[in-house]
């Protein structure tokens, strides 16, 4: 929908760039920041600047709201009941689960159809498909605000949960420094002086970002098995990944390499296989993992 109305509260950076990828889409976008001087760029494209966030949230039906926090959200929100009634308000704001939960009771209270959504990008990402934004709310209210919020990326309804985009966001980010985590020990292992060390991070990454493939492929198996509770080893069991295992905390005392990884893998996995599952694949530790797990 093109030419669409859309209102941004919070000129940060975060949402400048919001409004600067509204107005690259074509949509007429109204602005208002807290300390007034900041709209410059976006007024110079066509933006409209209001000096009051009521008069702002007036000017459109769908208005986005990215302030630093949850408790200027709350206090930007305070005064906004009445003119936010009947049009939809979309938080980007980060916050807890709980934050998303009591914004979503306010907005229901007073008649303003609400969406937690997180993006997972900083401002230079914003309006890049390639980068992820997540919804959580009304379903309905999500599809007709979909055509606009799709200006700043591939927009993804995760359920009708309020909370559920700040717990996937914290749940990607844990991904996130695993898997940077992992990579980083590679790039210290096979930096190291000694025999096949000495190899370069680009050099590396070049092998380890195809292996990420791989990576993926075992994450698709298994996440059905996690589904199930059904965790058939098949070629890779925990035997197997425990004395590779030990293969890896052995090159890494050779070389000096001190992520901690090799205790964590060694240990989870231990569990697991002294617990009776060492013909199980790896997708059983996701029980050692969880709260009320095995010890
Ligand atoms: N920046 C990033 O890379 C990350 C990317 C992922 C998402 N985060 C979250 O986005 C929110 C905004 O972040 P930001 O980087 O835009 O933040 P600032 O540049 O510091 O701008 C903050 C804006 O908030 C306004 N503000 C603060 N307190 C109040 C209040 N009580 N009432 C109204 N507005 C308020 C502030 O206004 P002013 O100081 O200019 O008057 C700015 O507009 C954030 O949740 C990140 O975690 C960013």
């Amino acid at each position: 929908m093109r030419n669409a109305e859309v209102t941004v509260l919070g000129l940060g950076a975060m949402g400048t760039a919001l409004a600067g990828a509204f107005l690259t889409a074509g949509h007429r976008t109204t602005v208002w920041n807290r300390t007034p001087g900041r709209a410059g760029g976006l007024t110079a494209r066509g933006a409209m600047e209001l000096p009051t966030a009521a008069e702002a949230v007036r000017a459109s039906g769908l208005t986005v709201v990215c302030l630093a926090d949850q408790e200027a959200v709350r206090q930007a929100l305070a005064p906004l009941a009445e003119p936010l009634a009947g049009r939809t308000l979309v938080n980007l704001t980060s916050g807890s689960p709980i934050d998303a939960r009591q914004s979503a009771g306010w907005a229901e209270q007073h008649g303003v159809h609400y969406l937690d959504g997180v993006l997972l990008t900083t401002p230079a990402g914003v309006g890049n498909p390639d980068f992820l934004q997540l919804y959580g709310g009304d379903r309905a209210t999500f599809d007709a605000a979909r055509d606009t919020l799709a200006a700043l990326g591939d927009p993804v309804h995760v359920g009708t949960d309020t909370a559920l985009p700040s717990v996937y966001d914290t749940a990607l980010l844990g991904q996130m420094w695993g898997t940077l985590t992992g990579w980083l020990h590679g790039v210290a292992l096979i930096g190291a002086e000694g025999p096949g060390g000495g190899v370069t991070a680009t050099a590396y990454t070049e092998v380890a970002d195809r292996w990420m493939t791989t990576v993926r492929a075992f994450m698709g198996q298994y996440a059905p098995q996690i589904d199930s509770g059904q965790y058939p080893g098949g070629e890779f069991t925990l035997h197997l990944h425990s004395s590779t295992m030990d293969i890896l905390a052995h090159a890494s005392e050779l070389r000096g390499v001190q992520s901690g990884l090799p205790q964590l893998f060694r240990e989870l996995t231990g569990r697991a296989i002294a617990a009776g599952h060492g013909e199980d694949s790896y997708a059983r530790l996701v029980e050692f993992i969880k709260v009320g797990g095995p010890a």
